[in-house]
């Protein structure tokens, strides 16, 4: 309940911000995007990540307006950082089940385009299976409305849910996402190698691309790097950063 007023509160008083992780192409070592990822900096208790408060934010449905917060900001955000001499770059933002659910999600997102003049291109949309499975007709729809302004979308938590592998072919998806879980124990889990190895095939065979999330050693990315996935999201390279962070680590990128 406490938490719920000060959720409400917190987007009035300016209480959340974006930290941002990039994805690192591996082919080239350029920085191809990043995540865009909330925190909020309650005035007590200091920075709380979003497992904490995104369900709850679900729950009551705030979510949808956190979220369109999220969207705006970061689209201003990334106009700033273009403006400011930053290459372009791709952002991508986690759309929760109940933003998903919105009959008019298409529209009130390309609202959000048009109000901040953002590259459509630029931005992707991280959605994951479990809501996509929910209801596969309308999700398919709304993916192809969604694609139609020009949006990316990807795969988020890959693995993790009740993959259907028979509906994956029907969205039209751009990246996949393959979950840290299978990541981390890549090197010493033969089973974990093996369900990489084949996220990775299958993503190809429907032309889609891969990013590995919670990469955090040289070791990890190498057998990555040999099975052919494309993009690397983890601390190797670099943790969420608030966006002055970011864009300092840009400058100064090999
Ligand atoms: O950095 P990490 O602890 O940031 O994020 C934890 C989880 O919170 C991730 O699974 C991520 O999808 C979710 N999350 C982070 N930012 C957002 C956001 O802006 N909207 C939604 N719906 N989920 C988010
Ligand atoms: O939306 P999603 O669940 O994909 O969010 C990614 C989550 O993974 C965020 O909480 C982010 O902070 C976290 N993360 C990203 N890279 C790493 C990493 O290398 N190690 C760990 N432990 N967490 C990571
Ligand atoms: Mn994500
Ligand atoms: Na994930």
């Amino acid at each position: 309940m406490e938490l719920e007023v000060g959720l409400r509160r917190a987007l009035e008083r300016g209480e959340f911000v974006i930290h941002y992780q990039p994805k690192v192409e591996l082919a080239t070592r350029r920085i191809q995007g990043m995540e865009a990822l909330l925190r909020w900096n309650h005035p007590e208790r200091g920075l709380i990540q979003p497992d904490t408060f995104i369900p709850l934010a679900e729950e009551t449905g705030l979510i949808i307006m956190i979220g369109e917060w999220v969207l705006r900001t970061v689209c201003e955000q990334s106009s700033k950082w273009q403006a400011a001499g930053l290459p372009p770059m791709k952002m991508a933002v986690n759309i929760s089940a109940r933003q998903f659910k919105q009959q008019d999600l298409v529209e009130r997102i390309g609202a959000i385009l048009a109000e901040t003049g953002f590259d459509p291109g630029l931005l992707e949309l991280e959605l994951t299976e479990s809501y996509l499975m929910n209801n596969v007709d309308e999700a398919v729809a709304k993916l192809h409305g969604l694609k139609g302004m020009g949006l990316g979308l990807s795969l988020d938590d890959f693995g993790t849910g009740y993959s259907s592998l028979g509906y994956l072919k029907r969205f039209p998806i751009d990246v996949v996402k393959i979950d840290k879980s299978f990541v981390d124990d890549i090197l010493i889990n033969p089973d974990d190698a093996t369900i990489v190895r084949t996220i990775i095939l299958m993503a190809h065979n429907l032309n889609m691309k891969v990013v590995a999330e919670g990469v955090e050693t040289g070791e990890q990315l190498d057998f990555l790097a040999e099975h052919g996935c494309e993009m690397i999201q983890g601390y190797y390279f670099s943790r969420p950063l608030p966006a002055d962070g970011f864009a300092a680590m840009v400058r100064t990128w090999g």
